[in-house]
Parts: C-alpha cells; structure tokens; sequence
C-alpha cells in the first residue's frame, strides 16, 4: 500500500537525485550554463550535443548525403596518407585531441612509424580507457598512452624524456571550426606550447563554399541534425535540472556569411517559461537560443590565424572541391 510517508519519502528522494543530478556537472559548468542562458541572446554550450544517444545521432549525421565533412576528409586522408606519414616521420607521440572513438586515427595508426606512440587524450575518462583497449588488441606493437582531461582546458602531457623525437598533435573533424577564432587560437597556442619547438600540428578544418551546400549539410532532410540539436535539451534536463518541453522548440541552422560560419539555434515555438541550473526565465515565441557555431575558413586565413599562435603551414592537402582542408603545420 501506498502511504502518505511512502509517497513523500519518494518525493523526496526524487528531489535528492534532482540535487545529485544538478551535481553531476561540476561548479565551474553550472556557472558557465547559466551565464549563457539567462543572458540574451540565450545560448547553451555545445559540448551537451555529446550524451550517450547524441553521440549515436552525431555518427548518423556523418553518414548524411548532405554531410560532406567526414566523407570528404577521409577521403583526403586516404589519398594523402603516405604524405602525412612522411610529415609526421618518426614522431615521438601523436596527440590526439578529443579522440573520442579514434575511429579517424586508426588509417594513421596503421602507417605511422612504428616508434610513434599514441596520445589520445579524451574527458570521458571511461570511454577512453575502453577505447584505449581496443585499440591495444587492434595494434598489438603500439604504444598507446591515455589522457583522460578536457582539452579546452589547461593541460599536462607527462615528460618525453630527453632525445625524444618530435611530438604531433593531430586534431581531425573541422573541430576548431566549433569555437570562436580567439579561442580557436588560444587553443593553437596551448598546443604549440605542448609540443615545444619543431613540433608538428595535423589538423583538419572546414573551407568556405556556397551557403546552400552548408546550410543543407547543417540542416538535413531526414532531420537526424534537428534531432541532434533537441537532444541538447534532453541532456540539461537529465544533469541540469531543466524542464525544457522538446515538442516545442523547432531546430534553425543559418550561415552568417559575414562571420563564415553555421549558427544552430532552437526556436521557441511558443511563449513559455524554462527552469535550469536553478534558476527560472521566460522566452518568447520564436526566441532563439544559440547551440553550436561552426566556423569555416579559408586555407590562408587558417594559415594566418595558425601562424599567429606560433605555427608556419608545412602543407595543405584538400579535395577536388575545395570543400575541406587537412594542414600540417611546424612549431
Ligand atoms: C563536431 N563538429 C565538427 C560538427 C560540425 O560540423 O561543426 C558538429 C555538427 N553539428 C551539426 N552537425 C555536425
């Protein structure tokens, strides 16, 4: 039977694991989550997109016909492979940021001299070390050392040891494209600190092309890309104490050709009133709150910013469209 004290004791269990929930992201994100929602416009940070099932939409939208960027720089990769083996040469570590599955690094992991040892540094400590066994059985003879940190911010890769040969930090999937360009070099530049002088960078970014291909590549027929965008919300009110209704937001993707860059937003469809992280605010009918940026360059403005954080471009190899680019730069 269920009795009064019963359904209060759940009640208040239920709040308890709201609390937990609220804590299962750290300070430093509940502070960073509310500074851009209750600021306006509203945005919401990307890094959301990537819970257990954003992380299976997000592998479906690389399989997208209107997707072009994975297609296209694998298959720059596969062309090119040989070459960036030889740029590499016998580095003493490839580093790579935000590996992830690592599913982009294994044609790498197959050519690269047999000396390289293997970086993958990823924030899912849990994901990575499962990964990181993987990997172990795939490449029997190679050395595979694990970070477990997020590498927007600050951190430590453990010494080379005197006499090492180079470090490389390869960083695929037009990523950087995800931040501003003064943080985008912030980051270019914590990695040329990494990796010292007569380091190598490998790095993949996304060129400018015609608004209609990017927008279509941001905003698929199927809506796997909507999908994906509205799972953010799911995800703030599972770890965020949100309340966000997802049947009433509509998914918006735009090109700013002034910024050269895809802006995703989620449109409220209705005026309502939203609680995260605590606090409560209203938005109006078609209010929209920013989710992702995507940044697309051209290959001498990449250079440039590269540069400015202390790296001279090596090479560039790129497709028969110029859709996208894959860079080896020196420190
Ligand atoms: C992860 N990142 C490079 C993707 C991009 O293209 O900016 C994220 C994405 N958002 C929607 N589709 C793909």
């Amino acid at each position: 039977m269920v009795t009064y004290s019963t359904e209060l004791a759940s009640a208040e269990n239920a709040e308890r694991a709201e609390v937990l929930e609220l804590h299962s992201i750290d300070r430093d994100s509940v502070i960073e989550l509310r500074r851009g929602f209750f600021s306006d416009p509203p945005s919401l940070p990307s890094k959301y997109f990537y819970d257990q099932a954003g992380s299976v939409l997000f592998d479906e939208i690389c399989e997208l016909d209107e997707y072009y960027p994975t297609r296209t720089e694998a298959s720059i990769m596969g062309a090119s492979v040989d070459a960036m083996v030889d740029a590499i040469g016998p580095a003493g570590r490839l580093i790579e940021y935000g590996s992830g599955s690592s599913l982009k690094t294994r044609l790498l992991l197959e050519h690269v001299h047999a000396d390289v040892t293997y970086v993958p540094v990823d924030i899912s400590s849990d994901y990575l070390t499962e990964v990181a066994e993987g990997l172990r059985l795939e490449f029997p003879r190679r050395r595979i050392a694990p970070i477990a940190a997020d590498f927007t911010r600050p951190f430590q890769l453990p010494s080379s040891g005197a006499g090492r040969a180079r470090d490389v930090v390869y960083f695929p999937g037009s990523t950087i494209g995800n931040f501003r360009p003064s943080f985008a070099a912030t980051l270019l530049s914590q990695m040329r600190n990494q990796v010292g002088t007569g380091g190598g960078l490998l790095i993949g970014f996304d060129l400018q092309k015609d608004s209609a291909v990017l927008e279509a590549a941001y905003d698929d027929r199927r809506g796997i890309t909507a999908l994906f965008n509205l799972n953010l919300l799911r995800h703030l009110n599972r770890v965020a104490g949100g309340d966000f209704d997802l049947d009433s937001y509509r998914h918006v993707a735009l090109y700013n050709d002034r910024d050269h860059r895809i802006e995703m937003y989620l449109e409220s469809c209705r005026e309502q009133t939203v609680t995260l992280a605590g606090h409560t605010r209203t938005l109006s009918k078609s209010h929209r709150i920013l989710t992702e940026l995507s940044h697309k360059y051209t290959i001498d403005g990449f250079t440039e910013m590269a540069a400015a954080s202390g790296w001279q471009r090596e090479q560039i190899w790129t497709d028969a469209n110029e859709y996208f680019a894959v860079g080896m730069f020196r420190s």
